[in-house]
């Protein structure tokens, strides 16, 4: 398979503009995946997230480098199915399967239709349920893209061992968050500007920006990277690291003891 963005697109339907908090709204409700976040969801998280669009595409990289023949893989809180796309697009071994999790009906409706619009072959599960209750089991690679930070706190660490303990010898976990810096209120404020302004120049308006922050209040709950890098090492892994940061916004790289000590990703014919 060759190294190209030319698979970059993810949905099935030309993304649609992400106007929801354009108009006042009083009050504002708290934030939900509900059938119009569906609709402009590949809009509003490439004009909101620095840097996803990358992720994803390194998402893919890590699936091609480490998921290897049969090994299954799980996208938690997958949305539209632009991860499970990526990992899909990008693995080559036999017997592999990706299972997409969302708990929001209209999200997973979409990823459907993106699923079944994407041409590659290996086969992808939808399941419409909690991240928290997936049966996690002979994992080469699992990715939770900005999901856990909607997730209760003091049930993270448990989601993140049971990760652990459901990934094969050598398997991986890719986390990406938003990140809080409780320790450095300037970089906090810092970063948290600049994000603001990277919104503006998405074309988001101050009022949009507003509105979208408090409908987020206690909704989206971010932990620091050294609380992140607690969880990997409590719950087990080998290794962590963050390989990815743009503003508040993290990826992190876990790997579980054991497996080849370089996999060069799956080998036709390799092995398993
Ligand atoms: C992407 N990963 O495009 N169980 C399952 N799904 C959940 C849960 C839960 N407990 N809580 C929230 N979700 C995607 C982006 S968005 C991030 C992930 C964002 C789902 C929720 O329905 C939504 O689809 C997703 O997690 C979070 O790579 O919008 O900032």
């Amino acid at each position: 398979m060759e190294l190209s963005h030319s698979h970059r697109r993810t949905s099935a339907e030309p993304d649609e503009t992400d106007r929801i908090y354009a108009e006042p709204i009083d009050p504002v409700p708290p934030f939900a995946f509900d059938r119009r976040v569906a609709q402009v969801f590949p809009d509003m998280i490439k004009r909101s997230v620095p840097g996803y669009g990358d992720i994803i595409d390194m998402i893919g990289l890590f699936a091609r480098h480490y998921v290897r023949p049969g090994n299954r893989c799980y996208d938690l809180g997958a949305s539209l199915g632009a991860a499970t796309l990526a990992m899909r697009r990008n693995i080559s071994g036999d017997g592999c399967v990706i299972c997409a999790v969302d708990n929001s009906a209209d999200m997973l409706e979409r990823c459907r239709q993106n699923v079944e619009w994407d041409q590659s072959h290996t086969p992808v599960e939808l399941v419409l349920g909690d991240a928290e209750d997936t049966e996690i089991t002979g994992a080469g690679m699992v990715v939770l893209n900005f999901t856990l930070q909607f997730i209760p706190v003091e049930r993270r660490q448990r989601l993140i061992r049971r990760i652990h303990d459901g990934l094969v010898p050598g398997g991986i976990c890719i986390l990406s968050e938003k990140l809080s810096y409780p320790e450095n209120g300037d970089q906090q404020r810092i970063m948290t500007d600049m994000h603001l302004d990277f919104k503006r120049l998405n074309g988001y308006s101050d009022l949009e920006i507003s509105q979208k922050r408090q409908s987020l209040e206690n909704v989206l709950v971010s932990n620091s990277a050294a609380e992140l890098g607690q969880m990997f090492t409590s719950a087990g892994f080998a290794n962590h690291f963050e390989w990815f940061r743009y503003f508040t916004f993290s990826s992190f790289f876990a790997r579980k003891a054991g497996g080849p000590e370089d996999p060069v990703g799956p080998v036709p014919g390799g092995e398993s």
